[in-house]
């Protein structure tokens, strides 16, 4: 933990995790009623390495992210109106509701995208941040992406070419133990995750227990060193827990691949509460209230919006 933190920060880090939580319960309690036309990916309780390390990048760096994204839209500045409207298939979605959860989208706050296949975004992000450096352009780019996109071949290639050219990127791995029920602890050969990156002469770091104010240093000091021009891609190990099942809403411990033990000692060390208690109550609340405005906004927006006319089924395609 950061003793130093001020309280601006911790209010802004505050104000980001709550909203996100609160955003994804939401999703979680109107998913039932079929509003909701995609599957959704739900980042409760991993919502922290979004919000930590997005607090420290500035509004035109640019992230990429994965299927489970609510989280680093929302961190980056990506629009809520747009991405619940998203979730919902309607016109005013940020893919104008042709994408839903897993595509998510807003170029104007720097948020390229999100894909539904593992590890795709790697790639992207590398070569983008590979643009930037041709471009002389003083861009950090982030690409998130879970402990299983590390098994990915694209994994390995976009590790040794952002190394080889020395390219301003943060590689951040958002390590909840599982990719879908399969424990890391069976898929793992060799020494670790920061291991495989420092293979490749890549500095990396492991931070525990999802701490938003380390992440938050910790990406803060790679970035000012990439753009000072002193080092090349940096790799974050970010431990963290999700809460809920893979897709969809609700606690799947009946599958018995994880334990209830586990998942209490993650809830115990909730980042949400942890910052609440290090901002003070009335602050706290006052950041509450705001964000719940916001939000149920948010949903009346989307419930409120049209569907895509049936002519958008033949607009924005690749022709042949
Ligand atoms: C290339 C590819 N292989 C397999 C899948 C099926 N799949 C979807 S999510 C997932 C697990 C990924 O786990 P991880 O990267 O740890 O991310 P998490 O879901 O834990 O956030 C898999 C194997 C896929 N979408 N894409
Ligand atoms: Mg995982």
């Amino acid at each position: 933990m950061t003793p130093h933190a001020n309280s601006a920060l911790l209010a802004k880090l505050y104000r980001s995790i709550y909203r996100i939580r609160r955003v994804e319960e939401e999703i979680e309690r109107i998913y039932p009623t079929d509003k909701i036309k995609s599957p959704v990916h739900l980042s409760l309780g991993q919502e922290s390495v979004a919000v930590g390390v997005c607090a420290a990048l500035h509004k035109d760096d640019i992230v990429f992210a994965t299927y489970r994204g609510h989280a680093a839209y929302l961190a980056k500045g990506g629009d809520l109106n747009r991405m619940i409207a998203e979730l919902y298939g309607k016109a005013t979605g940020c893919a104008r509701g042709k994408a839903g959860s897993m595509h998510l989208i807003d170029r104007a706050a720097g948020f390229m995208g999100t894909s539904a296949i593992v590890a795709t975004t790697i790639p992207q992000a590398v070569g983008y941040a590979f643009a930037m450096r041709y471009r002389k352009q003083d861009t950090v780019t982030v690409v998130f992406f879970g402990d299983g996109a590390v098994e990915e071949g694209a994994f390995h290639e976009s590790l040794n070419f952002a190394a080889l050219k020395q390219l301003p990127i943060i590689f951040v791995c958002e390590n909840n133990l599982y990719a879908i029920h399969a424990p890391l602890r069976d898929r793992l050969a060799g020494a670790g995750l920061c291991a495989r990156a420092q293979s490749y002469g890549i500095p990396a770091k492991r931070i525990e227990d999802g701490d938003t104010l380390a992440l938050h240093s910790e990406v803060s000091l790679a970035a000012a060193e990439i753009r000072a021009g002193r080092s090349g891609p940096h790799f974050i190990e970010a431990m963290t827990y999700r809460y809920v099942r893979h897709v969809g809403p609700g606690d799947d411990l009946f599958l018995k691949y994880r334990s209830q033990e586990e998942l209490d000692a993650w809830k115990a060390k909730d980042e949400v509460k942890r910052l609440a208690a290090m901002l003070g109550a009335p602050e706290a609340q006052r950041i509450r209230d705001e964000a719940e405005k916001e939000i149920a906004a948010a949903f009346d927006f989307a419930e409120k919006s049209p569907f895509p006319s049936p002519r958008e089924l033949e607009e924005n395609l690749f022709h042949a």
